[in-house]
């Protein structure tokens, strides 16, 4: 596939293994995160079978989004894929003593953040009338559950984003959908509860919780159907979730 993927937050957990998958596919990349060691491991691995630039900024910085993507070397300007994955939970309390730097971080990330790389990226594909956009949402932003207030509006903003995207970027047959998973295993929980690796852990005891190998697997068959295909909107739930709240644990 002659084709290259932008991928936020390319240095954990879901949008590490999309890289991996698409690197499989012979999707040239341009992976994205703040730790920038981390993306030069993944670059020389992964450069064994595509090619591979970096991109090292903080989404909430709208200076360095614009500047690193507008200064894109030639081979890497045109992005055929954006993978809206950089995000991340911060705290899990009653809205009655949430940490309102938690809150904004929620908001500045998820909702800004993708909201800033999305409009460094969509010119240059509504120019050719061709490109393919993946938010990656959440259960989070079909259902609210108890303490899960902020991060919730923010993939709740991340769902509307995906539909008002769909439909502005219509006429320029750009494909735009969204990718919303239930529990993963991931740097997620660490970075909810901020470093606190045994109650991170405990989020996904006592049952199958999908890997983010599960979620690239997905986002690789998204990414790989017919042009005229446009998988819109996925919830992807381990077989043990039913819902937010519910999860058959042993
Ligand atoms: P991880 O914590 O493993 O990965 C998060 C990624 O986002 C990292 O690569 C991190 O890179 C990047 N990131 C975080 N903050 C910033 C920032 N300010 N600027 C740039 N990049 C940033 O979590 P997941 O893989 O689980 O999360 C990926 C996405 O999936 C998120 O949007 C999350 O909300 C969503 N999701 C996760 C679920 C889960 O259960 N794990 C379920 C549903 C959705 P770095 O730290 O290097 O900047
Ligand atoms: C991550 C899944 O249920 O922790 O979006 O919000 S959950």
């Amino acid at each position: 596939m002659n084709k290259t993927a932008l991928i936020t937050g390319a240095t954990s957990g879901i949008g590490k293994a999309t890289a991996i998958a698409f690197s499989e596919e012979g999707i040239n990349l341009i992976i994205c995160g703040r730790r920038k060691e981390t993306l030069e491991k993944l670059q020389t691995e992964l450069e064994k079978k595509v090619k591979v630039h970096i991109l090292s900024f903080d989404v909430r910085n709208k200076k360095e989004v614009f500047e690193a993507i507008e200064e894109l070397p030639e081979n890497f300007s045109k992005i055929d894929i954006l993978v809206n994955n950089a995000g991340n939970a911060h705290g899990l309390d009653p809205i009655q003593s949430g940490n309102i730097d938690d809150w904004e971080a929620m908001i500045d990330i998820n909702i800004k953040g993708l909201l800033y790389v999305s409009k460094a990226v969509i010119p240059q594909m509504a120019e050719r009338k061709q490109g393919h956009i993946i938010n990656i949402g959440s259960i989070a932003g079909k259902e609210v559950y108890p303490n899960g207030n902020v991060y919730s509006a923010s993939k709740h903003a991340v769902d509307a984003i995906n539909k008002g995207m769909r439909i502005d970027l219509n006429q320029q047959g750009i494909r735009v959908g969204a990718v919303n998973p239930g529990l993963v295993e991931t740097e997620f929980s660490e970075v909810r509860f901020k470093g606190d690796k045994e109650r991170a852990k405990s989020v996904y005891e006592g049952f199958d919780p999908l890997k983010p190998e599960d979620i690239a697997d997905i986002i690789r068959f998204v990414v790989t159907r017919p042009y005229h295909v446009n998988i819109a909107d996925l919830l992807v739930l381990p077989t043990a979730q039913a819902n937010s709240t519910i999860v058959n644990k042993e």
